[in-house]
């Protein structure tokens, strides 16, 4: 203890870092310590390009004017108020400017400060909208292999990814999970959303006759799954798996913590693929990931099924000591004004060719065994090499970093999504580095 509190100011020890090769990190840091428009600044003084938007969420790009002033403003004026039994007027005014947002039909919104929490929230509402209308018995959550929806426990439970899963016990109980959608065999390198596949939806009829349908509350799943290393939707898939869930009665989830806010093309994957869900989950780019907070955009026919009863009762018992706060949802109000004022939310989709040709141009590359696209999302994927799986794609992050080039990986999976502010110039700058680093690996 004593040495530690003697440590100097940039001692690296205490903070055990999140999902994160810890001991790799502090033998060799990599700290930024400055960030605006399309680049970071690394604590050496170079400059390094943000392929990955942060961690997907800083859509508008770094320190955007009418947020930070926003955010200065804010605290200024109105620093907390309670969430529970008070309100204040910006939380208002934004679930308003989602819900706008938000495909037709989905028009009441809770806040949360994460993604992760915003699962919780959703999942919660599922079972409970059902038994609010007195189907108590459908109470299964149904997810998918390789899903992610984050890390608390019912986000693991649905979700697919097995090293997010092992190490924590049994999990929530009456969960199932449909298999993935990915078939590289037949759907390698496809240009967008892949051709084959949309029958994997009918998955879930095997599951809803395993279990019976009328014990499923709702599906979970991320219309383009992020976090595993980009999985596209087939065509048909997402349709099938609406129709599916109307004909049983079962709610369905989209996860949209990745594909909301412009990042493939439209407002949300909701509105790119054609398919309204239930609720939608987001988070990140809502407050281009500068204040934390997440929110949960549900049908008018589950808010409604909770707004009876003495009218000075609770409702929903749920809820977070910073739902809606007010610096974040200033952020979130300059974050959407900055999208619309700039046209962000449809930007990819204009980007989308220049971005696609750029990375399927990478094809042929020592290594490379797929790459997949969708607005300004790009995942290149790597053979790993035999019994060392994630090292080739590791070596290439770290290539990359010291070529002034920030990028994501998952597995041997490279994951690509730049601020939608980026121009023609960095895609090139940003693809033609990584084709450099890939033609070093090992
Ligand atoms: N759902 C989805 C679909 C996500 O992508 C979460 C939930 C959880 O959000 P929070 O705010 O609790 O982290 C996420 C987050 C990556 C990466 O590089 C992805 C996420 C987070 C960090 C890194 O793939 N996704
Ligand atoms: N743990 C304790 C002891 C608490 O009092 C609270 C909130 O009052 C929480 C956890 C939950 O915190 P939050 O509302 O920030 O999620």
């Amino acid at each position: 203890m004593s040495d530690r509190r003697a440590a100097a100011p940039n001692d690296l020890r205490a903070f055990w870092m999140p999902f994160t090769a810890n001991r790799q990190f502090k033998a060799a840091p990599r700290m930024l310590v400055a960030a605006e428009g399309m680049h970071y600044t690394a604590a050496d003084g170079r400059r390094i390009l943000d392929g990955t938007a942060g961690l997907w969420c800083v859509n508008a790009g770094h320190k955007r004017p009418l947020i930070v002033k926003a955010i200065q403003n804010q605290i200024e004026e109105l620093d907390y108020a309670p969430a529970f039994q008070m309100g204040h007027p910006k939380a208002f005014e934004l679930a308003n400017r989602l819900a706008d947002l938000a495909p037709e039909g989905l028009d009441h919104v809770m806040f949360t400060n994460s993604g992760s929490e915003a699962v919780e929230t959703a999942l919660k509402t599922a079972i409970a909208y059902h038994r609010a209308r007195g189907e108590g018995a459908r109470f299964r959550l149904i997810g998918r292999e390789r899903g992610y929806h984050g890390v608390n426990f019912g986000g693991i439970s649905v979700g697919g990814i097995v090293s997010n899963r092992k190490m924590f016990g049994t999990l929530l109980t009456g969960v199932d999970h449909m298999r993935d959608t990915h078939l590289p065999e037949k759907n390698a390198f496809s240009w967008g959303q892949p051709e084959h596949g949309a029958e994997l939806a009918d998955d879930l009829l095997r599951i809803a006759k395993l279990h019976d349908p009328s014990t499923i509350a709702a599906v979970i799943v991320e219309p383009m799954s992020g976090s595993t290393g980009v999985l596209l939707p087939p065509i048909g898939y997402l349709q099938r798996l609406r129709q599916i869930c109307d004909e049983h009665g079962i709610l369905l989830i989209f996860d949209e913590v990745i594909t909301g806010f412009g990042r493939v093309g439209e407002p949300f994957g909701s509105q790119r693929f054609g398919v309204t869900p239930d609720m939608i989950v987001c988070a990140k780019g809502l407050t281009n990931g500068i204040i934390p907070m997440g929110a949960v955009i549900v049908s008018p026919k589950i808010h409604d099924a909770f707004m009876t009863g003495p009218e000075h009762l609770i409702e929903f018992f749920h809820g977070y000591t910073y739902s809606g706060n007010p610096m974040a949802a200033a952020a979130g109000l300059a974050t959407l004004e900055t999208y619309k004022q700039e046209g962000l939310l449809t930007r990819a989709r204009e980007l989308e060719r220049y971005w696609g040709d750029a990375l399927h141009a990478l094809r042929g590359l020592p290594h490379v065994i797929d790459i997949r696209n969708l607005g300004l999302i790009g995942a290149v994927e790597l053979e790993p090499i035999p019994g060392h799986p994630t090292k080739r794609a590791f070596a290439a992050f770290l290539k990359a970093f010291e070529k002034g080039l920030l990028i994501r990986t998952t597995g041997d999976i490279i994951a690509l999504s730049p601020p939608l502010i980026i121009e023609k110039p960095q895609i090139d700058e940003l693809i033609g580095g990584l084709a450099d680093v890939l033609k070093t690996l090992e």
